[in-house]
């Protein structure tokens, strides 16, 4: 069963955001990805967040460009933690995706991550450190992770 919902609001963000999903498959966590975009596909997203917690997701990540209203509107409709990724746009490279996704007004929340991939890839750590609150073998795959990347890390630049 899936505990991660990724959704984005098109199949043009599928680049940025197979990131967080490949990201989640090295620490082997079961996810969902799918495409819900809040003002071309209203229903879809409504059905899709308020059957989210039912369906067994534990965390959303939600990832959206532009007029980014993707991840908020999730956040509106279902108590499951989301993680918004503000995806990169051609005319403002992002900073409104960013913006949107971030200032959110009091009393909605989303844990808002970096422009593009990284915020790709920390949505999905972040997700997998929520999970590995209440599963000790995800937590220990989760140290193992950044102990890899740790050790990854060159002492000399050349
Ligand atoms: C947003 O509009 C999507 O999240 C995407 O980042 C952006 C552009 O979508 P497309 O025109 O590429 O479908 O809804």
């Amino acid at each position: 069963m899936a505990h991660v919902g990724i959704i984005m609001g098109s199949t043009s963000d599928w680049e940025t955001m197979r990131h967080a999903a490949e990201t989640l498959d090295a620490l082997g966590v079961a996810y969902e990805a799918k495409v819900v975009s809040a003002h071309r596909t209203p229903q879809r997203l409504y059905d899709y967040a308020t059957g989210a917690a039912d369906r067994g997701l534990k965390v959303i990540v939600a990832g959206a460009g532009g007029a980014a209203h993707l991840p908020g509107m999730a956040a509106s409709m279902t108590h499951l933690p989301v993680l918004g990724v503000p995806v990169e746009s051609k005319a403002l490279k992002g900073m409104d995706s960013l913006l949107s996704i971030a200032q959110m007004p009091g009393g909605i929340p989303v844990g808002t991550l970096a422009i593009g991939k990284a915020g790709a890839i920390n949505a999905a750590l972040l997700a997998a450190a929520i999970l590995a609150l209440a599963d000790p073998a995800l937590s220990q795959r989760l140290q193992d992770w950044r102990r890899a990347q740790t050790d990854g890390v060159a002492t000399d630049p050349a």
